[in-house]
């Protein structure tokens, strides 16, 4: 009998909130998830992608030992040569010939080792990793604004606020934990009011009491125009700008550029909107401006958070309960990757690379042989320089770049032109460990340990509870193992985590004296057990100081400059260069959905999470549908002169004219043409080098669909022969769309080598034709189970998805069944769901909708007849938005 495990304690490997998690094994290996109650950064919350961690575990598709040009092979074989390439590389062409792309994604330990190892022993500073495509303006801004990289607040603001402005922030999809929150609070307090500044009518926007629908990009425009606006209403802070800041001429001389009626034509909002809000701006001195990537993804992000952030100095709203800008951070360990070093141009411990009195404090406490001198190559240079031959060897680790970054084809040419690629990460096939010549099996979540720091400062305790499968081995182990193999050894002796963290939290007090804000040396002599114990605190830290959690940085006026003034920072608007024109005329915008993260290589595995959005698509106006010959389902190809893309058509009233949303999730393992950032603009921030992620001219067109197919399969296909394809697993097999420019020679071939199956015995392959309307449908079964459906038709298939996923899994044992199957009827018995609301539960919009038809009338009674919104509540806002039309239905 398998010994009882008990509970563990750990953190969620998802969103930056960084919610705790209780994790259990169940004797059948079953794996059971809660929220943690004692965690202070969700109280016993989560979200969809959280509670359905237990679902994506699964040791299918795992890389579990390390592979070298393509074979199996030990250990000892892929890091002698990772070592000795990387070393001949260095010895032939120097150290910056080489270089690492890392991820937030990876725990601190982790991030320190590597780190290290490039800049103190390799002695570059070509170590980036894919914070630059998410935090990296953030952090620019606020080291302009407070001489380092400070996160002056802490969730309890959002509580305490009179007023919540969201810029960029699509906070009830992305953070949803927080963003419940928030909603708790307006609950209690329904005159907590909430502003959104999106471009788009995002579930986050619904639910606020104002929605500023601005041109994407204008963000410095609008808050140049607040930043006057409070000046000239008398909301200066005089005593705190005349003693804590600097700069504030040069910048409000800027702001006072733009007049109203310019600021209302460059942000295309009406000025009676601009007036509401710069006046509940003004009115309300408790006011916290969370921003998220509308903000830092773009070519003058820097510019967005200085422009918010002076708004903040002017008012003197800062360090003080329920006010202050809030970054909030993207990746679980986005924080402590900027804490550590993880950016080309930081040393470790918020010390810079540029300073020649931190470079000799790391130095000398690594004892390293030398030391980077100059920053490294940012993530969209780093790959260009691979590409032109420059960085002949690189290493990524926890990140998939091939979709990620943006001209994402071009990333692809330059690692397939590069002439060493080193791949760490838990999937044998990605986008990008496709052209790996060594690829080396990482630790997943559950298996490894470490710490993470969320957007609040909070550091908590990842923990393992799974053994390592096969040979995989935590990041950190495999960067310092390759230290010690080129040549140091005593520098990267480590055996465990804990040692690790203990290294680097008596690195953080070195010389510090209260001169860096990043203090945790109060962890400096941690103990394994200790380490085991540690539960989330907020830093600093400081050696000999007791735990001093919710502090708010700044509360004293004192800041990191040299002279402890905050800077206001004159940020004059200017355009993007790249605008939409004749060619390409709609801008794209890009972002998340709500039950997929990023690339998808795990939330992708969970049938229930791929039930709320199973494929890619492009949202795009009504009207813009109409003028670019659009029809609502049907399948779109954006293009500009970088490549195209094949979506599917979202007409939506949300979308904004003249711009489309496409998420950035799907890759070429899910699907024919859905990497988004192939079309992607490659600029970036002069300051930040933060690449402009949501905003690029693209052109749309109708592809010319001769037909459309659905399928569902028992057994993932191998062969996808046409122009679109997009899978989708499903609770006992697979979900397949289909759609192609010509028709395959003859159906019933196609059907078969679709469904695996050739003219073996017990396999009843039922078919009907209805070729004048261009309709086929294929049914097979294995004994009474589906083995495969097909359907055709010269329109989008019309055929419940919901219901037939499910149909994977039923018996048919009587032909009128089968029938029924091939008709793509629902019985009578088998009501359809619909798309899914809530992944937690499992329910259908059908189901919503028959509730609130049966008489639920508030989110609160669907939940209590249907459960829906029930557990994590992300999907709250979509069944108020299913009442509401219920309503609106009523009242017409
Ligand atoms: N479900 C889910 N949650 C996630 C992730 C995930 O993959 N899936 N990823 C995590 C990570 S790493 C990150 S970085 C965060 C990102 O979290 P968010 O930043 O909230 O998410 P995004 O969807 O990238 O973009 C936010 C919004 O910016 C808007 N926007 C675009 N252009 C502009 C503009 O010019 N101005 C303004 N004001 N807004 C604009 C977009 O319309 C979009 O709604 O999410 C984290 N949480
Ligand atoms: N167009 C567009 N592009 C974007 C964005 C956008 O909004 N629009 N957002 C950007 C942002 S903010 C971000 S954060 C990035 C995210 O983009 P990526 O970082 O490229 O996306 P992930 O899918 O999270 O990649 C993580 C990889 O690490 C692997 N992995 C998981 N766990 C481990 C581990 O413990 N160790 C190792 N070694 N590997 C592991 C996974 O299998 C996966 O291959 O995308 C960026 N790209
Ligand atoms: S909000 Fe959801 S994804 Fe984010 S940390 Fe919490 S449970 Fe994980
Ligand atoms: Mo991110």
């Amino acid at each position: 009998m398998t010994a009882a495990v008990p509970e563990i304690r750990s953190t969620c490997p998802y969103c930056g909130v960084g919610c705790g998690l209780r994790l259990r094994r169940e004797a059948d290996g079953g794996v059971v998830v809660q929220g943690d109650v004692d965690h202070p950064a969700n109280a016993g919350r989560t979200c969809s992608k959280g509670s359905a961690l237990a679902e994506t575990l699964g040791l299918e598709g795992r890389l579990l030992y390390p592979v070298m040009d393509g074979r199996r092979v030990e250990w000892d074989a892929a890091l002698d040569r990772v070592a000795q390439v990387f070393s001949d590389t260095i010895a032939r062409h120097g150290p910056d010939s080489v270089a690492f792309y890392v991820s937030g994604q990876l725990l601190t330990e982790d991030y320190y080792v590597a780190n290290k190892l490039m800049k103190g022993f390799i002695g570059s500073g070509n170590i980036d990793t894919n914070s630059r495509l998410c935090m990296a303006s953030a952090v620019a801004g606020h080291k302009r604004a407070f001489g380092s990289d400070t996160v002056p607040g802490v969730y309890a603001d959002l509580d305490l606020a009179d007023l919540v402005v969201l810029v960029g922030s699509n906070l009830a999809w992305c953070h949803p934990v927080l963003f419940q929150r928030l909603m708790a609070a307006k609950t209690e307090r329904p005159e907590l009011t909430i502003v959104v500044i999106d471009p788009r009518r995002t579930m986050t926007a619904r639910n606020a009491d104002l929605h500023l629908a601005l041109r994407p990009g204008s963000d410095v425009a609008l808050f140049n125009g607040l930043l006057a606006y409070l000046h000239e209403q008398g909301r200066m802070d005089g005593a705190f700008v005349a003693d804590h800041t600097s700069g504030l001429d040069a910048a409000l001389a800027v702001a006072r550029d733009l007049s109203l009626p310019e600021i209302a034509e460059i942000t295309g909002l009406n000025q009676a909107d601009l007036k509401r809000f710069y006046d509940l701006f003004a009115r309300h001195e408790r006011v916290v401006t969370a921003y998220s990537q509308g903000v830092n993804q773009s070519s003058c992000g820097t510019d967005k958070v200085n422009a918010i952030i002076n708004c903040h100095l002017l008012a003197g709203r800062i360090g003080r309960p329920g006010m202050g800008p809030f970054s909030i951070t993207g990746q679980p360990n986005a924080m402590g990757g900027r804490e550590v070093g993880g950016l080309a141009n930081q040393l470790a411990c918020h010390m810079e690379l540029d300073n020649p009195d931190h470079r000799r404090v790391v130095q000398d406490f690594w004892a390293a042989p030398r030391i980077a001198d100059k920053p490294g190559l940012k993530a969209v240079d780093l790959f260009r320089a691979v590409k032109a031959g420059s960085v002949k060897a690189i290493w990524i680790a926890g990140t998939n770049p091939v979709d990620s970054l943006p001209d994402a084809d071009d990333v692809q040419a330059a690692l397939r032109a590069c002439p060493f690629v080193v791949v760490s990460d838990v999937l044998q096939v990605t986008d990008t460990a496709r052209h790996a010549h060594v690829l080396l099996p990482a630790a997943a979540w559950g298996e490894k340990s470490g710490t993470v720091t969320n957007s609040e400062r909070r550091i908590s305790r990842q923990r393992g509870f799974l053994p390592l499968p096969g040979e995989a081995k935590p990041d950190w182990w495999i960067f310092a193992q390759v230290g010690r193999r080129m040549g140091w050894a005593d520098a990267f002796t480590y055996e465990t985590p804990a040692e690790i963290l203990a290294e680097y939290a008596r690195l953080s007090g070195a010389e510090n004296h209260g001169r860096r804000d990043f203090d945790i040396s109060a962890l400096g002599g941690i103990t394994a057990e200790d380490y085991d114990a540690l539960t989330p605190f907020q830093w600093p830290w400081p050696a000999g100081q007791p735990r001093n959690d919710a502090r708010r940085f700044f509360a004293d006026g004192q800041f990191y400059t040299p002279d402890r003034k905050a800077r206001f920072i004159a940020t004059p608007w200017g355009a993007a260069a790249e605008q939409p024109g004749d060619e390409y005329p709609l801008i794209l915008n890009t972002g998340r959905i709500r039950d997929q993260w990023h690339t998808m290589t795990r939330t992708g595995r969970s049938p229930r999470l791929m039930g709320h959005i199973a494929e890619p698509f492009v949202e795009i106006h009504p009207a813009d549908a109409v003028a670019h010959g659009i029809a609502p389902a049907s399948l779109v190809i954006l293009r500009n002169h970088r490549g195209h893309a094949i979506l599917r058509a979202l007409v939506s009233e949300e979308q904004q004219r003249g711009t489309v949303f496409a998420p950035l999730h799907w890759t070429d393992q899910l699907s024919a043409k859905a990497r988004v950032d192939v079309l992607v603009n490659p600029a970036t921030d002069p300051i930040s080098g933060q690449p402009e992620l949501k905003f690029t001219p693209v052109a749309v067109q109708p592809y010319a669909a001769d037909w459309y197919g659905f399928a569902m399969l028992a057994d993932k296909p191998t062969l996808l022969p046409v122009g679109y394809w997009t899978l989708a697993p499903s609770r006992d097999g697979w979900r397949l769309e289909l759609a192609d420019e010509n028709v395959p020679q003859d159906w019933m071939v196609f059907a078969r080598a679709l469904f695996g199956i050739g003219g073996e015995d017990g396999v009843e392959l039922l078919a009907y034709h209805d070729a004048a309307a261009g309709q086929h449908r294929f049914a097979a079964f294995r004994d009474d189970r589906l083995i495969g459906a097909l359907f055709v038709a010269r329109q989008p298939v019309a055929v419940s998805r919901a219901w037939a996923a499910e149909q994977l899994g039923v018996s048919f044992t009587t032909a009128t069944a089968r029938l029924r199957l091939l008709a793509g009827r629902t019985g009578a018995d088998q009501p359809d769901r619909g798309a899914i609301v809530c992944a937690c539960f499992d329910v259908g919009a059908r189901q919503i909708a028959a509730a609130v038809a049966g008489g639920c009338g508030t989110v609160e009674a669907v939940t209590a007849a249907t459960q829906a919104g029930g557990n994590c509540g992300s999907c709250r806002s979509e069944i108020r938005r299913i009442i509401d039309a219920a309503s609106i239905q009523k009242a017409g």
